[in-house]
């Protein structure tokens, strides 16, 4: 099956721009290093591994790294994708240093610390907004699901050639910040690489089973305490939910299981928007906002008058301290 042509894709012209700049670079040099960000989701593992197969293809040197170990459900989908441990890269061995999604955290003040940017170029390809970090190459666009649909776009704007490894990569990537296509994020753009990737006999049915629906029964448990102890607060049109620590360790859950809950829960009639607030670890306690598109509520507004930021729909925070249930709501020592 062939590509669809590339004409069907209207990318605004600095984005082209940086595309060319990309394929250059790919086509110039031979080592690459790609950094997947810490708590790694479908999107930033799905870029990165698209890329790894790609790169592999041409017979580069490509190594992929982050902080974090690989989910099991992501290792199940690509038995030849590794992560390497950040303390065993040598970062002054690459050529090419490319942050795939989020890449303020895939590029953390200790990882800055060790790259050379006299010798080596850095490309960021990311669809978050507040995306400050200046590299040599910032292939960044907030209209884009995901940075795996930035990624689908380039191959399919230069007219790559799509394997089934690198679609399914890709499409695990879109499928899982457009959360199956059921956010306000997913575009008719999204849906034309979609459909690109879906001719290449990507496995969607299977990608969705392994990254989506399938869930532990310790996050179900999970799921069911931050339900149970989700409240309305009638002044401002908020449903808030918390888990905290004890919660975690009843349910034998970790706080990455919770990140759906705020979708479902910003989606119950008459809500503005949904907070889920959890203990991260010790010190650190994350909250989630999520909206609709009907309810005209910018949540990244919140977000940033809490320090942390994100989409208008989407979007997110981080406090020290811990969080406390009481009978009057949750409170922060
Ligand atoms: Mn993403």
């Amino acid at each position: 099956m062939t590509n669809l042509p590339s004409k069907k894709l209207l990318l605004p012209k600095n984005l082209r721009k940086e595309f060319r700049i990309f394929s250059h670079i790919i086509a110039e040099t031979s080592s690459f290093l790609l950094i997947a960000h810490p708590n790694p989701d479908a999107d930033t593992l799905g870029a990165t591994s698209s890329l790894f197969f790609y790169l592999k293809s041409l017979n580069k040197k490509v190594v992929v790294t982050c902080k974090d170990s690989l989910p099991k459900n992501f290792s199940l989908l690509f038995k030849d994708f590794v992560l390497t441990p950040q303390e065993d890269i040598d970062y002054s061995s690459f050529e090419v240093i490319i942050a795939c999604d989020s890449a303020d955290r895939c590029l953390s003040p200790s990882i800055i610390k060790k790259i050379d940017t006299e010798k080596c170029i850095v490309i960021i390809i990311d669809h978050h907004p507040d995306t400050n970090f200046s590299a040599d190459v910032c292939i960044v666009d907030e209209t884009f699901s995901s940075t795996c649909e930035i990624l689908g776009a380039f191959f399919i704007q230069n007219t790559i050639p799509l394997t089934k490894k690198i679609a399914t990569a890709l499409l695990t990537g879109i499928l899982g910040d457009t959360g199956n296509f059921q956010h306000a994020n997913t575009t008719p753009q999204t849906l034309y690489i979609t459909s690109c990737l879906l001719n290449k006999g990507t496995p969607l049915e299977k990608i969705i089973s392994r990254i989506s629906t399938n869930k532990k029964i310790s996050t179900l448990r999970l799921w069911g305490r931050a339900f149970e102890k989700a409240r309305i607060c009638s002044s401002n049109g908020m449903i808030v939910s918390g888990i905290t620590e004890e919660d975690l360790a009843f349910c034998n859950a970790n706080s990455e299981d919770i990140s759906q809950v705020a979708n479902m829960l910003a989606t119950v009639p008459g809500i503005q928007f949904a907070l889920i607030l959890s203990q991260h670890d010790t010190t650190t306690i994350k909250g989630s906002f999520r909206s609709e598109p009907l309810q005209n509520t910018d949540v990244s507004k919140i977000a940033h008058s809490l320090g942390g930021g994100g989409h208008t729909l989407a979007s997110g925070f981080e406090l020290y301290g811990k969080l406390i249930d009481t009978d009057d709501g949750w409170i922060i020592k």
